[in-house]
C-alpha cells in the first residue's frame, strides 16, 4: 500500500520551542515559585535527554537539588511548577513568539490538500500543541489532525514506543503505510521502536545525535515537499 499517513512530532519539529520556548516558561515558574533552580541554554540541552517537562523536573531535582525531593508533597509540587509553566508557554504560543521551522507549513498543506491523513506524537502538554497550531499555523489547522497523541496519556514517553503505537491504533493503520516525522534521536528510537519509518530533520539541540535507522536526516524541512517524502517511504517499501 502507498504512504497513508504522515506523523508529526511537535517539539524541534513542527518549531524550535525547547531553547526559546519550554526553556524560559521553567524559568519563570521556578522564579514564581522563588525557588533557587534556573536552566540555561547549555544545561538545559542536557536535560532534554529527560523527555517530558515533570519527569525532566523531577530528574534536576534528584540530581541537583535532592532536598527537593525529601519534601512530603514533592510531586505535588511537581505538578504545580508544571501548570505554571505551562501558562507561561502557552502565554508566549499565544503571542506569536514561536513561528513554524521554514517549510513546515507548506509540507503540511500539500499533504492536507492531498488528502494524506495527518497525526501528532509527542511527549508534550496537549494544549501545547493545539495552541501552537492555532496561533502559529490557521485557528483551524487543529482540524486537519485525525489523531493528536501528547502527553501523560501513555504510561511511558518518548525513547518508549507507547505514543507512536497509540497513534497507529487510532489511525488503524500498519506502521508500514506511515511515516513519522522527528528531530531528536530519542523521537526517532521511539518512531523505530514502533516499526515506523522515519525521516529526521534536525533541530538545534538534536543536530549532533546518533540519528542511525532514519530513512534521512535533513537539516530542516525547507525544500522537502510531498513527492519527496513519498519518494523516501517508497525507497524504504522496495
Ligand atoms: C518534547 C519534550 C517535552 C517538552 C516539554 O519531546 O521532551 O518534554 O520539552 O513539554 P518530543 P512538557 O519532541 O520528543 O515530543 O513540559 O509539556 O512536558
Ligand atoms: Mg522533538
Amino acid at each position: 500500500m502507498s504512504l497513508q499517513a504522515l506523523i508529526f512530532d511537535v517539539d524541534g519539529t513542527l518549531a524550535d520551542t525547547e531553547r526559546d520556548g519550554h526553556r524560559p516558561a521553567f524559568n519563570a515558574a521556578f522564579e514564581e515559585a522563588a525557588l533557587a533552580w534556573h536552566w540555561d541554554v547549555d544545561l538545559y540541552g542536557e536535560l532534554l535527554a529527560v523527555t517530558g517537562g515533570k519527569e525532566r523536573m523531577r530528574f534536576y531535582a534528584e540530581h541537583h537539588d535532592p532536598g527537593f525531593l525529601a519534601q512530603p508533597d514533592a510531586d505535588e509540587i511537581i505538578r504545580r511548577l508544571h501548570a505554571a509553566k505551562t501558562r507561561h508557554y502557552l502565554a508566549m504560543l499565544e503571542a506569536g513568539q514561536i513561528p513554524l521551522r521554514p517549510g513546515v507549513t507548506e509540507l503540511l498543506l500539500e499533504a492536507h490538500v492531498a488528502g494524506l491523513r495527518l497525526a501528532i506524537a509527542t511527549t508534550t502538554t496537549p494544549e501545547n500543541v493545539t495552541t501552537l497550531l492555532s496561533a502559529s499555523l490557521a485557528p483551524e489547522a487543529i482540524d486537519w489532525f485525525e489523531v493528536i497523541g501528547a502527553g501523560d496519556i501513555v504510561p511511558k514517553k518518548k525513547p518508549a514506543p507507547d505514543i507512536y503505537l497509540w497513534v497507529l491504533e487510532r489511525l488503524g493503520l500498519a506502521p508500514e503505510d506511515c511515516l513519522a516525522i522527528e528531530d531528536s534521536a530519542n523521537g526517532l528510537k521511539s518512531a523505530v521502536a514502533a516499526r515506523l519509518p522515519t525521516v529526521v530533520t534536525t533541530s538545534g539541540y538534536t543536530v549532533d545525535e546518533d540519528f542511525t535507522g532514519a530513512l534521512a536526516v535533513l537539516p530542516d524541512l525547507a525544500s522537502t515537499q510531498l513527492p519527496d517524502i513519498r519518494l523516501m517511504h517508497q525507497i524504504k517499501k522496495s
